[in-house]
């Protein structure tokens, strides 16, 4: 007999520290997207708690700010060694916390374990600028320093890859943290606060509260995003979440980090290498049940090539494991819950009434399952790109559309107002060149020869339009976690004025 979800969790716990955590009850009813069924209750937090927890944290920030960057490093290194050795657990809770397949648990604890690599070797590298001054016996620089506390909003979908770029970064960038994780995976936050804190115990002289984790819906976000002692919020999740939040920071001349929604696309040329590209379309749309930001979720195909191509990947899915997600060979999931259920059936009617033809898409496993939400796969072809297939719905739908030149490819590509991840199959130098000019692709992930989904950390993670404009993860995105000072200074004994402005008395 397969052991249910919440067996899974106490076999683990005391690895994690949850092995007290929900003994307490609360309003807060975590579930397993496995069996729909609790795995534990927690209190959510209250807004003074909330406001408390802020305090905490500043005071951390005002000690971790004198703290030399490589010895903040030193924690993030041990963290990533934490996270090595407890890679099986973390792995397994995010599985049973969000639905995905064991694989990619695995693999967004592998995501955070890189990107604490990565932070270590950033916090020697926290290079600023010397610049020419125009004024003689004159130096300019810049000078880069921790903001302060940093808020980081989490999605149930990447529940510790995505705070783990924000928080890795961050710390070494000398800033203590408030986590709000979305309140379908608040377990898998207190187990990285927990490795976090061993991770602190064994290098010692960390200061307490370096990380806060607070529990809640829209209200709780609402108060991290209106407080005054927080420079900047991360958020990551819908657009409508971003909507709520950013308006709020702006309001205060809080900074913002913004990761939303995306409707992710590929361009598949005539002179693709097929078998190449129907792997990766089925791991980018069918992967992680299509609920990642970066799933794949239109395809633009060239027209010659799109009867062939449709058919490969209709028979492809109808072979997709679709099942628990702990099991050897599934390669599907759960969805989240109930909600991304019916707005996975809600898209697909419109699609048809859109003019779409869809295969698969419908509930499985509801007899073994009532509380939980398996679904095959959709692959929809549409005439065009309708409106149903401009808007995200965060469930495995592929909508598929023909083009007939790349001119038209690359606009219906653009004609969506989210602008995250982006990717064209093509042996043709020119047109993948192209895609990725300025003409091309205007996403913030511009790929050729792999899907959209499924980034290294090294890169900056993130897009425009809808998509909010953030940049998490590698390259210069630690730039956003720190305020730029420009200092000038002067070594001689003259006070020349720039633009040759004159002013002297007498
Ligand atoms: C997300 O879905 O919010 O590129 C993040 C990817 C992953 C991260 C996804 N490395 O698909």
């Amino acid at each position: 007999m397969p052991k249910t979800p919440s067996e899974i969790l106490s076999a683990i716990a005391a690895k994690l520290g949850l092995d007290r955590v929900g003994s307490a009850g609360g309003d807060l009813d975590v579930t397993s997207p496995i069996d729909g069924k609790t795995l534990a209750r927690l209190p959510s937090s209250s807004t003074d708690a909330v406001a408390a927890a802020v305090e905490r944290v500043e005071t951390a920030f005002r000690a971790w700010r004198r703290v030399p960057a490589p010895q903040r490093g030193a924690l993030v290194r041990v963290f990533g060694e934490v996270l090595r050795e407890r890679k099986q657990e973390l792995g397994t809770l995010v599985s049973l916390e969000t639905g995905k397949i064991l694989t990619e648990g695995l693999g967004e604890v592998q995501e955070m374990i890189d990107i604490c690599d990565f932070a270590v070797g950033l916090s020697r590298q926290l290079y600023g600028l010397t610049i020419a001054s125009e004024r003689p016996g004159h130096r300019m620089m810049e000078t880069w320093h921790p903001l302060g506390v940093c808020a980081i909003l989490t999605a149930f979908n990447f529940p510790v890859a995505v705070w783990s770029w924000n928080a890795a970064i961050a710390l070494v960038c000398g800033n203590a943290l408030v986590w709000k994780p979305s309140e379908k995976a608040p377990l898998t936050a207190l187990a990285c606060r927990h490795l976090l804190d061993e991770a602190a115990a064994r290098v010692g002289g960390v200061p307490e509260h370096l990380c806060e984790i607070v529990i809640g819906g829209p209200q709780i976000g609402a108060a991290l995003a209106q407080h005054p002692k927080i420079p900047l919020v991360s958020a990551t999740g819908s657009c409508r979440m971003g909507r709520a939040v950013a308006p709020l920071v702006a309001g205060r001349f809080g900074r913002t980090l913004l990761e939303l929604g995306g409707n992710n696309a590929m361009i598949v040329a005539p002179s693709a290498d097929l078998d190449l590209a129907v792997r990766a379309i089925l791991f980018a749309a069918v992967g992680t049940a299509g609920q990642r930001c970066t799933s794949l979720r239109r395809l633009i195909v060239h027209r010659s090539i799109e009867r062939k191509l449709v058919d490969r990947l209709v028979a492809a899915y109808g072979s997709v494991p679709v099942g628990d997600p702990l099991a050897e060979g599934t390669l599907v999931g759960p969805l989240i819950d109930k909600r991304a259920f019916t707005a996975m059936q809600a898209a697909l009617e419109a699609a048809k009434a859109e003019g779409g033809t869809v295969h698969g898409g419908a509930r499985v496993l509801a007899e073994r399952h009532p509380d939980a939400y398996y679904v095959t796969p959709a692959l929809v072809r549409m005439p065009q790109q309708t409106e149903i297939v401009r808007a995200e719905t965060f469930a495995p739908i592929l909508y598929v559309m023909p083009y007939d030149s790349l001119d038209e490819a690359i606009r219906v590509h653009n004609d969506v107002p989210q602008g995250l991840a982006s990717s064209i199959f093509t042996t043709d130098l020119r047109e993948a060149e192209r895609f990725m000019s300025a003409e091309g692709s205007d996403c913030g992930i511009v790929n050729v020869n792999i899907g959209p989904s499924g980034a290294e950390i090294g890169g900056a993670f993130g897009g425009e339009k809808e998509t909010g404009g953030g940049r998490e993860s590698g390259s210069d995105a630690w730039k956003a976690y720190m305020r730029r000072a420009t200092n000038t200074i002067n070594y001689s004994n003259e006070l020349p004025l720039a633009q040759g402005v004159k002013f002297e008395v007498g």
